[in-house]
């Protein structure tokens, strides 16, 4: 066996991951002394169990994946399948939405996270400071996202203390809806953040020339706004510095007012001039095709 190659977990050892009582992939690994990367069991405040990826490696360890936004069909515009924007169409009518940003709804599993979307109880129940971010292809299996990532980050102030602990708190804040008001003025933080795989220049190639004209790579953003005063989730890797957000920020409101619909959508206006080219403001191929799982610790 190669020094890179994954551990295989047995069976036992899984079921002695079921035994551990730990609210997050920290406590797994500060009160069990757990350190393989992989699958666990994390119990909520209220007593919910759930399976979910720690990454005990990076910058210390103690991850916990709480979500993935996947985009399943990029000519889907707000379809089946954009549970982190809207799966009922692009509508004035329902400014926030899905509204899962800011709800206990949870979906998916953990071995699809980059298959689909997905969303755990960890993502309002744990109280963290800080975020780690893979941007993986999709439908890689579990033992191989760190490896396969495209880019990979965190955040080191514990910045998630000053928004509550997380981002269901964030997003009470900074709610992602329709009509909640004007570009960059009103957006919400954007964090600096230190690179695991990447750096700033890779980042903003991995969106779209016209993008790169508009972004600062080095951060992370929250409910960031474009020109038509539709909301936007999050700015993986960057920070905007005008208002054609669509283009590199995923999730959203429930109404994308450019062009309707065709900006509507988890990954938004990632393909608005043509799909992966990479040209004007598309994003390439790879951005396009890889899910986004988020981290807390
Ligand atoms: C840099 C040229 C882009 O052209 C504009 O992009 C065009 O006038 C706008 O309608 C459009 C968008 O707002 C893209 O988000
Ligand atoms: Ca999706
Ligand atoms: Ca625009």
């Amino acid at each position: 066996m190669g020094a890179s190659a994954p551990k295989v977990v047995t069976v036992n050892e899984l079921r002695n991951r079921a035994q551990f009582n730990a609210r997050s992939c920290k406590e797994v690994k500060d009160k069990y002394g757990q350190t393989e990367n992989g699958l666990y069991y994390l119990t909520t405040a209220t007593g919910v169990v759930y399976q979910t990826f720690c990454d005990m490696t990076t910058a210390g360890g103690g991850w916990t994946l709480v979500a993935s936004v996947h985009e399943n069909n990029i000519y889907g515009k707000c379809t089946v399948g954009d549970r982190w924007t809207s799966q009922q169409g692009n509508n004035a009518n329902w400014p926030q939405g899905e509204g899962n940003w800011a709800n206990r709804k949870t979906f998916g599993t953990v071995e699809a996270a980059t298959d689909d979307d997905f969303k755990n109880p960890g993502y309002y129940d744990i109280e963290a400071e800080d975020m780690s971010v893979w941007h993986v292809p999709n439908n890689t299996p579990v033992n191989h996202w760190k490896l396969a990532a495209i880019m990979r980050y965190h955040t080191v102030r514990h910045f998630l203390h000053l928004y509550g602990g997380n981002l269901y708190q964030l997003f009470h804040s900074y709610p992602v809806e329709y009509n909640v008001g004007a570009h960059l003025s009103d957006n919400g933080p954007s964090i600096p953040i230190v690179y695991d795989l990447g750096d700033k220049e890779s980042t903003k190639n991995l969106y779209g020339p016209y993008s790169g004209g508009e972004i600062e790579g080095g951060f992370i953003s929250f409910r960031a706004i474009n020109h038509e005063r539709a909301a936007t989730a999050i700015c993986s890797g960057v920070k905007p510095k005008s208002g054609n957000v669509e283009h590199y920020c995923i999730g959203g409101c429930g109404f994308f007012p450019e062009a309707n619909p065709l900006q509507c959508g988890d990954f938004t206006g990632f393909a608005w001039n043509g799909y992966g080219a990479h040209i004007g403001f598309s994003a390439s191929k790879q951005m396009l095709e890889s899910a986004v799982l988020l981290f807390y610790r």
